[in-house]
This record gives structure tokens, C-alpha cells and sequence, in this order.
């Protein structure tokens, strides 16, 4: 296959640059070999049971050379796939770094030993800390993209800040940068692959995708997953994009593609889209044989195409080099890779205390004396906020503010998700008041800060997310909004593989302090099963995530505060009944108010029981103590936890201690609850305090229903805890 090129808006391979000299094709060949002889190797350390895992890039090295060749590392920005040792050794990392990886090593630079091999990073080169999921790197690196864009209309909002993850995040930017993500063909059926796709060619953003079609998806052939079994005519009516379908086997095509599609990108054309066909030289990785489900004529033929033996006779025919040298380069690379394994297997391995670094933030304790502003800030005059009276406000209101308040101090915060601008066509805003939000509650923010700040995503939660990623990886802070928790899930792989991983994964090198914001839960009569899930616990079993869930105007204020400023992803779920509620209501607080994670507030004091509790039913557990105390005489503490990763435990065993008595309540299921991890511990830690056994309170097991009755029925009430109550004390 020849180059065939279809470029309507931008510079392309047409202009017939220079042929490559000898020096550029020797040193092609170099990478392209050694990347095949440490695939080797790590096969051989595989086979002697040196090494846990194996996959190679095998058929994909002239794609992957000519791809880094064309861009600029430590300037441009890399996310590539687990299948990318050539692009990654032709950028700069090193066989040792690689080989460090592949044992296992705590110097692996790219993960102290906790990810497979392959699975490169490098925050010097810019190649940011892959996952094994596929295609999610694709969003990250849209929102890169989109990132990159930002600080260069608005240098200043890169300037260095004390005081909250600002101090911890430099960032570097290009007016001409590009964005550069690898794919295999199977992978482009993901839905990221689309939704990225989307963005890149709506934004016209600085992106170059590269598809790296094998034909197979481990055993899957092309046609089954996509459809006509060329990706290239899918895509082909996307705007703005530079295409090109080239055979990725021949080095300087490759080269001379990726050249093109970083100059369309540089020029500010829009994105680009290389779809290379190259071959898989050996099976999917070393746990596949593809003997198993591909005809020998078919592997034949493939093994045809080897883009290094058809350099190599290149090199020949051409005069380059001769045997002898070729012969040389051969060994010596050899070399390079035996002697880069042997140093990595005397290299010391990870210690067991090296396990939890990195988990969260060790820079910001969002636990910590920086966010405990709780006391000395409440009732200070508000001077910047939009709010300026002392009178009660909602939990919208407070919400509203604070985003008001922080998009005002730090210029790196961008809000977007579904219908959260208060009018995507501008020119309407003259005239109308403005959406901001299903609830409104980032109503104004738009109209105040402007549309490159405040916007509207797709319909499409992964993209929400995923890009969300790549934002945060540059330093920026996005606070974005899933509409309603009941439709988080589209966005579940990228929160819990990528958003919350990021750091572990990367150790410690790459994190990605993303806000989402989630309306939840249910009472609301007649939200039935879409608009009324809870299922925070599903989250809080997320290392990496914090998870916060206040019950009040005041807490919700503070802890949106903290979350905003940290260094860790937050997940600040919002009891949509709690918006507008008279319960809990509050005046603004001023522009400095936090509260820390991980502090529980006592809101009613008793001596008979303890109940812990959250979110909605904060106000109802506070009913049937009242009711509780007047009508049977049980005085009853009530903890509310605030934030749920981290919960207070200190404060949920000091009142064990001294009650002996405790109930866990919450408004999701019962069971495989957020209560039941609590009463665990409380069973496990506390036995010795206790004087009945642990009581939990939940909804039934079963999903909110529309009709009220049936809503009331499955939701705990104040009745049904005031029984508990009851029953407790009288065990
Ligand atoms: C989201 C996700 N689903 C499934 C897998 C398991 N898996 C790993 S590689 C692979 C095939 C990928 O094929 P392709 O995109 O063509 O890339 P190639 O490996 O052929 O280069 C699958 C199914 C995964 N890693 N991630
Ligand atoms: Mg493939």
C-alpha cells in the first residue's frame, strides 16, 4: 500500500519534501531495531520467569519512529497506548528506564514497580502515565489539548499561587504544541474513541490520533469491529481534521505523514487523524498464540511486511550501509538491550512501605490545618462574593457562590458538563436570563467569566471526565458537573481506572485534582428510578478518591472550598432534596471559608446512642431524635460525617465510647452500604464499648419508585429510624 493522503484544509505530504539522508535513515533503523531486540529480550526474561508480562511493538516500530520523530518531546504531549516501546524509546527513554520497569524495579521511573511493562512514563519528555484500558487516553488528551490552548490565551492564569494546589503544579505551554495519542483499530470502538473525536474536531484542537491497525483486536479481525473494516471512511466527514491512511510499515511515510499532521495541527487547523496499517509481528502479547485463530497463509503474509526487514533492505539497496555495518548497528543494539536487563534485574525492588505513597496528594493534606478555617472564618463580612447580606441562604446559593467566589481567585478553573453555561449561542445572552444548570447552580458563572471558562460539553459523561484528566494533568482545575448522579455511570471506567489512578499508578509523577460535582439521591417525589439513586459507596471503595457529602449550606460552602483547592480528585455529591431545603440553611460565610476532609460534626449532643449519619438524612435522624427525646426519653448523639473518603473515625468512636450504643443510617440500600463498612469497624474496633449489637438503617433493596407511596415506602423516614432508635435503647 502507498501513501494516500486526503487532506482538504491543511499542508500535506504533497509537498514532496526532501528525501531522508542516510544519517536519518541509519538512526531510524537504530530505534527500530533496538525497540525489537528489547521486546525480545523482555520475551527471553519472560520465558526464564524474570519478568511477569509481555507485549511487544513488534510490526509497529516504523509507525511508532516516524510518529516521535515528527514532534517535539518536552514540549509536545504524549499519551500512548501499552503497545508503544518505539515511540516511547524515540522520544528518550532509555532501555534502562524501560527494562526497570519490566522487573518490577523501585527506580522504575515510569511506576516504582507497580505497572506492567509498557505502561511508560516520563514528565520530562511529556509522555503522561498510560493505563491498560483501552482508548481512554484518547479524552486525556483532547483535554490536554484544550489545556494547552487555555495558558496560552491566558499566560497569567499559569502563574505560580501559594495556598493550594496551584504551589505544586508549574506549567509549561506552546502556542504551536500538539497533542499526540496512539490507538489500536479495535480500541476505535470504544465510545471514548468517538467522543474524542468529537471534541478535537468540534474545538479544532492540537490533536494528532494515531491508529495503529494491526487487523487485530487480540483475536478479533478488523471487520467485526469496524464496520466496512476501515476506520478511515467512518471518520472521514469529521470537520477540521487532517486524514491520512498510510502504510504504516514504510518508515519515512510514516515520517513524512506525522510531519504533515503536526504542521496542520501546529498552524492551528485542527486536528489530525493517521491511520497506519502495519502489522503484528508476533501474537497479542505473550499470553496469546495466534496460531489458535489465524490461518498460516495469513501470518505469512504478514510476516512479509516487517517494516524492519524491508528497511533493512532498503538500507541495502539504496548504498546506506553495508552488510558488515548493518551488522554492527545489530549487535551493538543487542548489546544495549542485554546490558540494560542485566542492570535492571541487580536493581533493587520496591520496599512494602512504598505500597500506599502516593494514593493521594503528599504535597496537600486536604485533612489538614490549611482547610481548618471552619471557626475563624464563619460570619466574617463578605466583600468579594455575589452574596453580601448576613441573611440565611440555600445550599444552591452557597454552592453558586463559592464557585463564584473561587473562579474569581484562580484563573486556572474551568467549569463545564451538560447545560451548565447559561447560553451556549452568546449572542442570546443580551436577551435572556440564562440557563446555569439544571438547578442553576452554576447560574451566572458564564455570564461573569465568559465562554471559554464556563461552557457546555457534549451529551457524553466519559468525555465529560476523561478530558477532565487531561486538563488536570496540566495543572489546571476543573470543576465540572455530571447532571445527575443516576448518569454517572458512562464516566465510572474513567473515574476509577484513570481520574483516581493517575497518581498511584505514575508514582507520585502525574495527578489529576479534578472536581466533579453530582446531584443525588431521592425524596423528591416523583423522580422515581433515573433522577433518585444514591450508591456513594461504590465511590468511597475508589484509593485515590475523596468523596465528600454535605448536609448544609454552610458545609457544602467550605467543603467545595477545599475540595477546589486541594490536589486530589473529589467527587462532592449534592442532595438535590438539600438544595433549596429551610433546613440548614445559612449566611455567606465570606471568600475564605473551608472545612477540613475527614471532620465530622456533631449535631446533636446525647448520652443513650450514637447515630452516624449523612447527607439527607442528617435532618431526618435530627427529627427522630427530637421526637426520640420528647416522647420517650432517649437522648440521642447525632454525627454527621460530612465527608464519607475520608470519614471521621476519631469522632464516630469517641461517641461509641461514650454512648455504647450506635446506629449507622444512610439513604441508599442497605445492603453492601456505605453503613456496612462503618459498622464493621465499629464491630471489629469498638466491641469491647459496645452494650447491643451495631443497628443499620438504609432503603430497601430496591430502586426508587415513581409513585409516591411507593417512594415513601422504600426511602427510610424519621419513623423508621425513630423504631430504631427505640428498639436500640430498650436491647
Ligand atoms: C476497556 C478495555 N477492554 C478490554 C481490554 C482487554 N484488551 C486488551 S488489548 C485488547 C485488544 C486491543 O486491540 P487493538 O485496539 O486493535 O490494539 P492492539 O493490541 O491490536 O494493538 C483487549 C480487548 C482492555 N485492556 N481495556
Ligand atoms: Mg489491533
Amino acid at each position: 500500500m502507498g501513501l494516500a493522503v486526503s487532506n482538504a484544509q491543511g499542508p500535506g505530504v504533497s509537498q514532496t519534501p526532501d528525501r531522508l539522508s542516510p544519517r536519518q535513515l541509519v538512526e531510524i533503523y537504530r530505534l527500530m531495531y533496538l525497540s525489537r531486540r528489547l521486546d525480545d529480550r523482555e520475551i527471553l526474561l519472560k520465558r526464564q520467569q524474570k519478568i511477569y508480562f509481555q507485549i511487544s511493538a513488534a510490526g509497529h516500530e516504523a509507525l511508532q519512529v516516524g510518529a516521535a520523530l515528527a514532534m517535539r518531546p518536552g514540549y509536545d504531549w504524549f499519551f500512548p497506548y501499552y503497545r508503544d516501546r518505539a515511540l516511547c524509546l524515540a522520544l528518550g527513554l532509555t532501555p534502562d528506564e524501560m527494562m526497570l520497569q519490566s522487573v518490577g524495579a523501585a527506580a522504575d521511573p515510569s511506576s516504582g514497580g507497580r505497572q506492567m511493562p509498557t505502561h511508560w512514563s516520563s514528565t520530562k519528555l511529556h509522555i503522561v502515565s498510560t493505563s491498560s484500558s483501552t482508548a481512554t487516553q484518547l479524552l486525556h488528551a483532547v483535554g490536554c489539548a484544550e489545556a494547552g490552548r487555555y495558558f496560552s490565551r491566558h499566560p497569567e492564569a499559569a502563574a505560580k499561587a501559594e495556598g493550594d494546589y496551584r504551589a505544586f503544579h508549574e506549567p509549561d505551554f506552546h502556542d504551536d504544541e500538539v497533542s499526540l495519542t496512539c490507538v489500536g483499530e479495535g480500541s476505535t470502538s470504544q465510545g471514548e474513541f468517538w467522543e474524542a473525536i468529537n471534541t478535537a474536531s468540534n474545538q479544532k484542537l492540537p490533536v494528532v490520533f494515531c491508529v495503529e491497525d494491526n487487523g487485530y483486536a487480540i483475536s478479533v479481525p478488523v471487520e467485526v469491529n469496524t464496520p466496512g473494516g476501515n476506520i478511515s471512511k467512518l471518520v472521514a466527514n469529521f470537520p477540521n481534521f487532517f486524514f491520512a491512511e498510510i502504510d504504516g510499515t514504510d518508515a519515512e511515510v510514516c515520517l513524512r505523514t506525522f510531519e504533515a499532521a503536526a504542521a496542520h495541527c501546529r498552524a492551528g487547523l485542527g486536528p489530525a487523524f493517521v491511520h497506519g496499517h502495519c502489522v503484528r509481528h508476533y501474537s497479542h502479547s505473550l499470553s496469546d498464540d495466534d496460531k489458535l485463530y489465524r490461518a498460516a497463509a495469513e501470518r505469512e503474509a504478514d510476516a512479509l511486511r516487517d517494516p524492519i526487514a524491508k528497511l533493512q533492505m532498503r538500507l541495502l539497496r539504496e548504498g546506506v550501509m553495508t552488510e558488515a555495518e548493518i551488522n554492527e548497528l545489530e549487535k551493538s543494539m543487542d548489546q544495549v538491550a542485554a546490558e540494560a536487563a542485566e542492570r535492571a534485574l541487580e536493581a533493587p525492588l520496591p520496599t512494602l512501605e512504598s505500597i500506599t505513597r502516593h494514593v493521594y496528594s503528599e504535597d496537600i493534606d486536604p485533612t489538614g490545618p490549611l482547610f481548618d478555617r471552619e471557626n475563624e472564618a464563619v460570619g466574617e463580612a463578605a466583600t468579594e462574593g455575589k452574596i453580601k447580606d448576613h441573611n440565611p441562604h440555600t445550599m444552591a446559593d452557597l454552592i453558586n457562590v463559592c464557585l463564584h467566589d473561587e473562579m474569581r481567585r484562580d484563573e486556572r478553573i474551568v467549569i463545564y458538563g451538560e447545560d451548565v453555561a447559561d447560553a451556549s449561542r452568546e449572542e442570546a445572552l443580551s436577551e435572556v436570563k440564562g440557563k446555569g444548570g439544571v438547578f442553576k447552580l452554576t447560574a451566572g458563572l458564564q455570564t461573569t467569566f465568559g465562554s471559554e471558562r464556563v461552557f457546555n460539553s457534549p451529551l457524553a459523561e466519559a468525555n465529560i471526565v476523561g478530558r477532565a484528566v487531561g486538563y488536570g494533568v496540566r495543572g489546571m482545575k476543573p470543576v465540572v458537573e455530571i447532571q445527575f448522579f443516576d448518569y454517572i455511570w458512562p464516566a465510572m471506567h474513567q473515574i476509577r481506572n484513570e481520574l483516581s489512578l493517575m497518581r498511584w499508578r505514575s508514582n507520585g509523577a502525574w495527578g489529576a485534582p479534578v472536581v466533579i460535582r453530582v446531584p443525588i439521591g431521592g425524596y423528591l417525589t416523583g423522580g422515581s428510578i433515573y433522577h433518585s439513586q444514591s450508591g456513594e459507596s461504590m465511590f468511597t471503595h475508589i484509593p485515590g478518591l475523596r468523596v465528600v457529602f454535605p448536609s448544609n449550606a454552610l458545609d457544602a460552602n467550605g467543603l467545595l472550598r477545599t475540595a477546589i483547592r486541594c490536589d486530589d480528585p473529589v467527587l462532592f455529591l449534592e442532595h438535590k432534596r438539600l438544595y433549596r431545603e429551610t433546613y440548614g440553611r445559612a449566611p455567606y460565610p465570606g471568600p475564605e471559608f473551608a472545612i477540613p476532609f475527614g471532620k465530622a460534626k456533631t449535631v446533636r449532643s446525647g448520652t443513650d446512642m450514637t447515630l452516624v449519619t449523612y447527607g439527607a438524612l442528617v435532618p431526618r435522624a435530627l427529627q427522630a431524635a427530637e421526637k426520640a427525646q420528647r416522647e420517650h426519653g432517649i437522648s440521642v448523639e447525632i454525627i454527621d460525617l460530612r465527608t464519607l473518603s475520608p470519614y471521621d473515625w476519631e469522632a464516630i468512636a469517641s461517641s461509641v465510647r461514650k454512648t455504647s450504643r450506635v446506629i449507622v443510617a444512610h439513604e441508599d440500600m442497605l445492603s453492601w452500604g456505605y453503613g456496612a463498612e462503618i459498622a464493621a469497624r465499629i464491630g471489629d474496633e469498638l466491641f469491647e464499648d459496645l452494650d447491643a449489637p451495631v443497628k443499620r438503617i438504609g432503603a430497601m433493596d430496591t430502586f426508587v419508585a415513581y409513585q409516591p407511596i411507593l417512594e415513601d415506602e422504600i426511602l427510610p423516614q424519621p419513623e423508621k429510624i425513630l423504631k430504631a432508635i427505640v428498639q436500640l435503647n430498650a436491647f
